[in-house]
Protein backbone atom coordinates (compact mmCIF):
# COMPACT_ATOMS: atom_id res chain seq x y z
CA UNK A 1 0.00 0.00 0.00
CA UNK A 2 0.85 3.67 -1.06
CA UNK A 3 0.76 4.52 2.74
CA UNK A 4 3.11 1.79 4.01
CA UNK A 5 5.94 2.49 1.49
CA UNK A 6 5.94 5.99 2.62
CA UNK A 7 5.98 5.24 6.22
CA UNK A 8 8.86 3.22 4.81
CA UNK A 9 10.50 6.37 3.80
CA UNK A 10 9.78 8.61 6.64
CA UNK A 11 10.45 6.47 9.94
CA UNK A 12 14.30 4.98 10.99
CA UNK A 13 14.73 0.83 10.12
CA UNK A 14 12.33 -1.75 12.36
CA UNK A 15 15.32 -2.48 15.58
CA UNK A 16 14.67 -4.85 18.93
CA UNK A 17 15.24 -4.36 22.29
CA UNK A 18 18.06 -4.63 24.01
CA UNK A 19 16.90 -4.81 27.16
CA UNK A 20 13.53 -6.29 28.69
CA UNK A 21 12.42 -6.61 31.99
CA UNK A 22 8.78 -6.97 34.14
CA UNK A 23 9.09 -4.26 36.99
CA UNK A 24 6.39 -4.81 40.00
CA UNK A 25 4.91 -1.53 41.16
CA UNK A 26 1.97 -2.69 43.43
CA UNK A 27 1.05 -6.35 45.06
CA UNK A 28 -1.43 -6.49 42.39
CA UNK A 29 0.52 -5.19 39.09
CA UNK A 30 3.28 -5.79 37.24
CA UNK A 31 4.71 -3.88 34.35
CA UNK A 32 6.34 -4.34 30.82
CA UNK A 33 9.32 -2.74 29.75
CA UNK A 34 11.92 -2.42 26.90
CA UNK A 35 14.90 -0.66 26.21
CA UNK A 36 16.28 0.06 22.14
CA UNK A 37 18.36 2.03 20.56
CA UNK A 38 21.89 3.58 22.09
CA UNK A 39 22.15 3.09 25.93
CA UNK A 40 24.33 5.84 26.39
CA UNK A 41 22.03 7.95 23.96
CA UNK A 42 19.53 10.72 25.52
CA UNK A 43 16.56 8.74 27.24
CA UNK A 44 13.27 8.94 25.81
CA UNK A 45 10.27 7.54 27.37
CA UNK A 46 7.29 6.88 25.09
CA UNK A 47 3.76 6.52 26.32
CA UNK A 48 1.29 4.66 24.42
CA UNK A 49 -2.11 5.83 24.23
CA UNK A 50 -5.88 4.15 25.08
CA UNK A 51 -5.40 4.00 28.14
CA UNK A 52 -5.66 0.24 27.41
CA UNK A 53 -3.02 0.42 23.81
CA UNK A 54 -0.11 -1.21 25.01
CA UNK A 55 3.20 -0.43 23.52
CA UNK A 56 4.38 -1.39 19.80
CA UNK A 57 7.67 -2.60 18.53
CA UNK A 58 7.03 0.46 15.19
CA UNK A 59 7.23 3.14 18.03
CA UNK A 60 10.90 2.66 18.10
CA UNK A 61 10.92 3.49 14.54
CA UNK A 62 10.18 7.32 15.28
CA UNK A 63 13.64 7.94 17.29
CA UNK A 64 17.54 7.71 15.51
CA UNK A 65 18.28 4.71 17.81
CA UNK A 66 22.28 6.45 17.50
CA UNK A 67 20.85 9.50 19.32
CA UNK A 68 18.40 7.97 21.59
CA UNK A 69 18.02 5.50 24.68
CA UNK A 70 14.28 4.57 23.81
CA UNK A 71 12.29 3.33 26.34
CA UNK A 72 8.57 2.11 26.35
CA UNK A 73 6.56 -0.14 28.80
CA UNK A 74 2.57 -1.30 28.53
CA UNK A 75 0.39 0.59 31.19
CA UNK A 76 -0.92 -1.21 33.81
CA UNK A 77 -3.46 -4.50 32.53
CA UNK A 78 -2.50 -4.06 29.27
CA UNK A 79 0.31 -5.47 26.62
CA UNK A 80 2.59 -7.87 28.56
CA UNK A 81 1.49 -6.58 31.94
CA UNK A 82 0.37 -8.28 34.59
CA UNK A 83 -3.15 -8.86 35.42
CA UNK A 84 -4.56 -8.79 31.73
CA UNK A 85 -7.50 -6.16 31.58
CA UNK A 86 -7.37 -5.49 35.66
CA UNK A 87 -9.04 -2.67 36.73
CA UNK A 88 -8.78 -2.44 40.19
CA UNK A 89 -5.27 0.13 41.27
CA UNK A 90 -5.62 1.06 37.39
CA UNK A 91 -5.96 4.79 37.67
CA UNK A 92 -3.92 8.27 36.70
CA UNK A 93 -2.23 8.38 39.69
CA UNK A 94 -1.03 5.06 39.40
CA UNK A 95 0.03 5.63 35.74
CA UNK A 96 2.21 8.52 36.54
CA UNK A 97 3.82 6.40 39.74
CA UNK A 98 4.87 3.25 37.43
CA UNK A 99 6.61 6.19 35.16
CA UNK A 100 8.38 7.22 38.36
CA UNK A 101 8.99 3.52 39.28
CA UNK A 102 10.70 3.08 36.10
CA UNK A 103 12.98 5.94 35.66
CA UNK A 104 14.50 4.75 39.14
CA UNK A 105 14.29 1.35 37.74
CA UNK A 106 16.49 2.42 34.86
CA UNK A 107 18.77 4.92 37.42
CA UNK A 108 18.27 7.97 34.86
CA UNK A 109 17.52 11.30 36.14
CA UNK A 110 15.20 12.71 33.25
CA UNK A 111 14.14 12.15 30.12
CA UNK A 112 12.33 13.33 26.83
CA UNK A 113 8.54 12.65 27.28
CA UNK A 114 6.72 11.35 23.87
CA UNK A 115 3.36 10.62 23.75
CA UNK A 116 0.43 10.26 21.56
CA UNK A 117 -3.42 10.85 22.35
CA UNK A 118 -4.11 9.43 26.16
CA UNK A 119 -0.15 9.56 25.86
CA UNK A 120 -0.48 13.24 25.79
CA UNK A 121 -2.69 12.98 28.48
CA UNK A 122 -0.54 10.84 30.39
CA UNK A 123 2.42 12.71 29.53
CA UNK A 124 1.46 16.50 30.62
CA UNK A 125 -0.05 15.02 33.80
CA UNK A 126 3.46 13.00 34.53
CA UNK A 127 5.40 16.27 33.36
CA UNK A 128 3.18 18.22 35.90
CA UNK A 129 3.51 16.48 38.91
CA UNK A 130 7.65 16.03 37.85
CA UNK A 131 8.41 19.03 36.04
CA UNK A 132 12.01 18.51 36.70
CA UNK A 133 12.08 14.83 35.23
CA UNK A 134 10.87 16.05 31.89
CA UNK A 135 13.66 17.50 29.43
CA UNK A 136 10.84 18.11 27.04
CA UNK A 137 7.55 16.85 25.49
CA UNK A 138 6.89 15.71 21.72
CA UNK A 139 2.87 15.49 21.87
CA UNK A 140 0.74 14.57 19.32
CA UNK A 141 -3.57 14.14 19.08
CA UNK A 142 -3.60 16.11 22.33
CA UNK A 143 -6.71 14.70 24.41
CA UNK A 144 -6.63 16.43 27.70
CA UNK A 145 -9.68 14.24 28.46
CA UNK A 146 -12.39 16.41 29.57
CA UNK A 147 -15.58 15.74 29.63
CA UNK A 148 -16.22 17.91 26.13
CA UNK A 149 -13.92 15.95 24.51
CA UNK A 150 -15.31 12.59 25.35
CA UNK A 151 -18.65 13.73 24.85
CA UNK A 152 -17.30 14.69 21.02
CA UNK A 153 -16.50 11.46 20.47
CA UNK A 154 -18.22 8.26 22.33
CA UNK A 155 -21.57 10.34 22.60
CA UNK A 156 -22.37 13.01 19.95
CA UNK A 157 -20.04 14.65 17.45
CA UNK A 158 -17.52 12.20 15.33
CA UNK A 159 -20.76 10.52 14.82
CA UNK A 160 -21.71 13.35 12.71
CA UNK A 161 -18.84 13.15 10.37
CA UNK A 162 -18.71 8.91 10.80
CA UNK A 163 -22.14 8.05 11.43
CA UNK A 164 -21.49 4.74 9.14
CA UNK A 165 -19.17 3.80 11.42
CA UNK A 166 -21.17 5.07 14.63
CA UNK A 167 -24.53 2.82 13.85
CA UNK A 168 -23.16 -0.26 15.23
CA UNK A 169 -21.20 1.17 17.82
CA UNK A 170 -24.77 3.25 18.87
CA UNK A 171 -26.87 0.88 18.16
CA UNK A 172 -24.91 -2.37 20.52
CA UNK A 173 -26.72 -0.75 22.83
CA UNK A 174 -30.84 -0.72 23.26
CA UNK A 175 -31.95 2.40 23.02
CA UNK A 176 -33.11 3.49 26.36
CA UNK A 177 -29.76 3.18 27.36
CA UNK A 178 -28.40 5.15 24.35
CA UNK A 179 -27.90 8.43 26.15
CA UNK A 180 -25.46 7.81 28.39
CA UNK A 181 -23.10 5.31 26.32
CA UNK A 182 -19.65 5.62 28.22
CA UNK A 183 -22.04 4.17 31.04
CA UNK A 184 -24.01 1.90 29.11
CA UNK A 185 -20.49 0.25 27.64
CA UNK A 186 -19.06 0.25 30.84
CA UNK A 187 -22.08 -2.27 32.47
CA UNK A 188 -20.78 -4.11 29.53
CA UNK A 189 -17.37 -4.41 29.71
CA UNK A 190 -17.64 -5.16 33.27
CA UNK A 191 -20.06 -8.05 32.77
CA UNK A 192 -19.90 -11.37 34.75
CA UNK A 193 -20.41 -12.80 31.00
CA UNK A 194 -17.00 -12.86 28.82
CA UNK A 195 -19.30 -12.76 25.68
CA UNK A 196 -21.01 -9.57 27.02
CA UNK A 197 -17.75 -8.15 27.58
CA UNK A 198 -16.25 -9.38 24.61
CA UNK A 199 -18.86 -8.19 21.95
CA UNK A 200 -19.00 -4.81 23.53
CA UNK A 201 -14.73 -4.33 23.53
CA UNK A 202 -15.33 -5.41 19.89
CA UNK A 203 -17.54 -2.81 18.88
CA UNK A 204 -16.37 0.17 21.53
CA UNK A 205 -12.99 -0.77 19.52
CA UNK A 206 -14.24 -0.97 16.32
CA UNK A 207 -15.21 2.92 16.37
CA UNK A 208 -11.97 4.04 17.76
CA UNK A 209 -10.06 2.34 14.64
CA UNK A 210 -12.54 3.33 11.72
CA UNK A 211 -12.36 6.89 13.11
CA UNK A 212 -8.59 6.99 13.59
CA UNK A 213 -7.33 7.79 9.95
CA UNK A 214 -7.96 10.68 7.51
CA UNK A 215 -8.19 7.61 4.90
CA UNK A 216 -8.95 3.91 6.30
CA UNK A 217 -6.98 1.36 6.69
CA UNK A 218 -8.54 -2.11 6.88
CA UNK A 219 -5.38 -3.71 8.65
CA UNK A 220 -5.84 -1.32 11.45
CA UNK A 221 -9.52 -1.98 11.58
CA UNK A 222 -8.70 -5.75 12.22
CA UNK A 223 -7.30 -4.44 15.53
CA UNK A 224 -10.91 -4.88 16.85
CA UNK A 225 -11.43 -8.25 16.05
CA UNK A 226 -8.39 -9.12 17.76
CA UNK A 227 -9.60 -9.74 20.92
CA UNK A 228 -7.11 -10.02 23.43
CA UNK A 229 -6.56 -6.58 22.11
CA UNK A 230 -10.12 -5.10 22.39
CA UNK A 231 -10.84 -6.42 25.87
CA UNK A 232 -8.06 -4.23 27.38
CA UNK A 233 -8.17 -1.29 25.27
CA UNK A 234 -12.12 -1.15 25.49
CA UNK A 235 -12.46 -2.12 29.20
CA UNK A 236 -9.11 -0.07 30.51
CA UNK A 237 -10.32 3.27 28.30
CA UNK A 238 -14.08 3.30 29.70
CA UNK A 239 -12.94 2.51 33.12
CA UNK A 240 -10.79 5.51 33.09
CA UNK A 241 -13.67 7.93 31.23
CA UNK A 242 -16.35 7.07 33.10
CA UNK A 243 -14.20 8.00 36.75
CA UNK A 244 -13.14 11.73 34.85
CA UNK A 245 -9.40 9.87 34.70
CA UNK A 246 -9.48 10.71 38.77
CA UNK A 247 -8.69 14.04 38.09
CA UNK A 248 -11.12 17.05 37.93
CA UNK A 249 -12.33 18.49 34.66
CA UNK A 250 -10.06 20.93 33.34
CA UNK A 251 -6.87 19.37 35.11
CA UNK A 252 -4.09 19.64 32.95
CA UNK A 253 -5.24 23.56 31.86
CA UNK A 254 -5.64 24.16 35.52
CA UNK A 255 -1.54 23.08 36.26
CA UNK A 256 -0.35 24.39 33.00
CA UNK A 257 1.46 26.88 34.66
CA UNK A 258 3.66 24.12 35.97
CA UNK A 259 5.31 23.03 32.58
CA UNK A 260 5.15 26.11 31.08
CA UNK A 261 9.86 25.99 30.97
CA UNK A 262 9.42 22.59 29.38
CA UNK A 263 10.37 22.71 25.83
CA UNK A 264 7.13 21.53 24.17
CA UNK A 265 6.40 20.47 20.20
CA UNK A 266 2.75 19.76 19.36
CA UNK A 267 1.83 17.46 16.02
CA UNK A 268 -1.77 18.08 15.59
CA UNK A 269 -3.28 16.48 12.41
CA UNK A 270 -6.10 18.95 11.34
CA UNK A 271 -8.69 16.19 10.90
CA UNK A 272 -8.25 13.97 14.07
CA UNK A 273 -11.67 13.35 14.84
CA UNK A 274 -11.13 11.16 17.90
CA UNK A 275 -8.89 14.21 19.58
CA UNK A 276 -10.30 16.93 17.43
CA UNK A 277 -7.75 20.42 17.16
CA UNK A 278 -9.42 22.49 18.81
CA UNK A 279 -7.78 20.48 22.16
CA UNK A 280 -3.83 20.96 20.40
CA UNK A 281 -5.22 24.63 20.04
CA UNK A 282 -5.74 25.63 23.18
CA UNK A 283 -3.16 23.99 25.08
CA UNK A 284 -0.76 25.56 22.27
CA UNK A 285 -2.62 29.15 23.46
CA UNK A 286 -1.95 27.90 27.26
CA UNK A 287 1.56 27.22 26.77
CA UNK A 288 2.42 30.17 24.51
CA UNK A 289 6.76 28.69 24.25
CA UNK A 290 5.06 25.66 22.61
CA UNK A 291 5.50 24.73 19.04
CA UNK A 292 2.24 23.83 17.38
CA UNK A 293 2.23 22.04 13.86
CA UNK A 294 -1.45 21.63 11.92
CA UNK A 295 -0.66 18.62 9.86
CA UNK A 296 -2.70 19.35 6.56
CA UNK A 297 -3.45 16.13 5.71
CA UNK A 298 -4.20 13.97 8.53
CA UNK A 299 -6.29 12.29 11.34
CA UNK A 300 -5.47 11.07 14.71
CA UNK A 301 -3.17 8.53 13.75
CA UNK A 302 0.61 8.43 14.06
CA UNK A 303 0.58 5.96 11.80
CA UNK A 304 -0.20 8.38 9.04
CA UNK A 305 2.71 9.31 6.92
CA UNK A 306 2.44 12.94 7.25
CA UNK A 307 2.17 12.68 11.16
CA UNK A 308 5.00 10.04 11.32
CA UNK A 309 7.58 12.76 9.45
CA UNK A 310 6.33 16.02 12.05
CA UNK A 311 7.28 13.46 14.76
CA UNK A 312 10.76 12.29 13.48
CA UNK A 313 11.38 15.48 12.34
CA UNK A 314 10.66 16.66 15.96
CA UNK A 315 12.42 14.03 17.71
CA UNK A 316 15.67 14.40 15.31
CA UNK A 317 16.12 18.14 16.47
CA UNK A 318 15.67 18.15 20.03
N1 LIG B 1 -8.40 7.18 23.04
C1 LIG B 1 -7.41 7.71 22.21
C2 LIG B 1 -6.11 6.97 22.27
O1 LIG B 1 -5.30 7.23 23.12
C3 LIG B 1 -9.56 8.01 23.24
C4 LIG B 1 -5.90 5.93 21.30
N2 LIG B 1 -6.64 5.66 20.29
N3 LIG B 1 -6.09 4.58 19.64
C5 LIG B 1 -5.02 4.23 20.29
O2 LIG B 1 -4.87 5.06 21.31
C6 LIG B 1 -4.08 3.11 19.94
C7 LIG B 1 -3.18 3.51 18.82
C8 LIG B 1 -3.25 2.76 21.14
C9 LIG B 1 -4.85 1.90 19.51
Amino acid sequence: MGDKSSMGKVLYPKTSPHATGMLQVSNLHTIFWERSGNPSGEPVIVIHGGPGGGSQPAYRQYFSPEKFDIIQFDQRGCGKSTPYAELQENNTHNSVADIEALREHLGLDSWHVFGGSWGSTLALIYAQNHPKRAQSLILRGIFMCRKSELQWFYQQGASHVFPDAFEPYSQHIPVEERHDLITAYYQRLTHEDVEIRRAAAKEWTRWEMATSRLLPDPEYLDKAEDLDFAVAFARIECHYFINGIFVEDGHILNNVEKIKHIPTTIVQGRYDMVCPTISAWELHKALPESKLIIVPDAGHSMGEPSIARELVNATDNI
